[in-house]
């Protein structure tokens, strides 16, 4: 990468089985096959000692109040921040497998105030794009049970998939809504085609947070 070139901050979002995981990683393949650095995260990132907190409450081996709980995937997200941050100005576009927005989308799922969850969120690096698998989360329970993790039932995936829908119509045009009940190549073609033309814009632009 030529000096002050930087990487792409991408985020694939949605429900749990929505196809983030397939979506994302076929994305990384592709920028890699054609020489562009760059790496896949993942939020939660389970390693760190907050990561293995929420590790503890997502297995169901562990109890925190909501706000707590919300707060330590916060925390999770900004004690990772500087190192996202080196990497995107070292030029290494970063494909990210859920952030802000699904802190938001699960926290005030349970109830919490809409506002409340976003405040800790500010301040984070802005994406440059935000890929958003949208299904009704029955259409996804053909895709094979949901795990035992804590927020794998139907009728809270329900309430989690309208609160991403609202900040979807918030957040303005940096978000792209996809039907996740395409087949994966036709999504990947899709999603492919608009970061092909989302990585030189974003190249000389300046980091934003949100
Ligand atoms: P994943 O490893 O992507 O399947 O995520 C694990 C679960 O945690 C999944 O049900 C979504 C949920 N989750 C991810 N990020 C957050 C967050 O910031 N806040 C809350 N409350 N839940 C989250
Ligand atoms: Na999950
Ligand atoms: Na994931």
């Amino acid at each position: 990468m030529s000096a002050g070139k930087r990487g792409a901050l991408i985020i694939f979002e949605g429900c749990d089985r929505s196809g983030k995981t397939t979506q994302s990683r076929l994305l990384v393949e592709l920028l890699k096959s054609k020489g562009i650095p760059t790496l896949p995260m993942n939020f939660p990132e389970r390693s760190s000692s907050i990561g293995q907190v929420i590790n503890s409450y997502l297995t169901n081996s562990k109890d925190l109040p909501d706000e707590v709980i919300h707060l330590m995937f916060s925390a999770n997200r900004w004690e990772h921040i500087n190192q996202v941050k080196e990497k995107l100005l070292e030029g290494t576009t970063l494909v990210v497998d859920r952030y802000s927005f699904s802190g938001v989308a699960y926290s005030a799922a349970k109830g919490l105030d809409f506002d409340w969850c976003y405040a800790p969120e500010r301040g984070l690096i802005k994406p440059d794009a935000v890929f958003y698998l949208r299904a009704p989360p029955n259409d996804l329970t053909h895709r094979g049970q949901y795990g035992k993790e804590r927020y794998e039932k139907v009728e809270f995936q329900g309430r989690v998939a309208e609160v991403f829908n609202r900040i979807c119509s918030k957040e303005g045009s940096y978000f792209h809504q996809f039907d996740a009940r395409q087949s994966v190549e036709d999504l990947h073609a899709q999603i492919a085609s608009i970061t092909e033309e989302l990585l030189p814009k974003v190249a000389t632009r300046p980091l934003d947070t949100l």
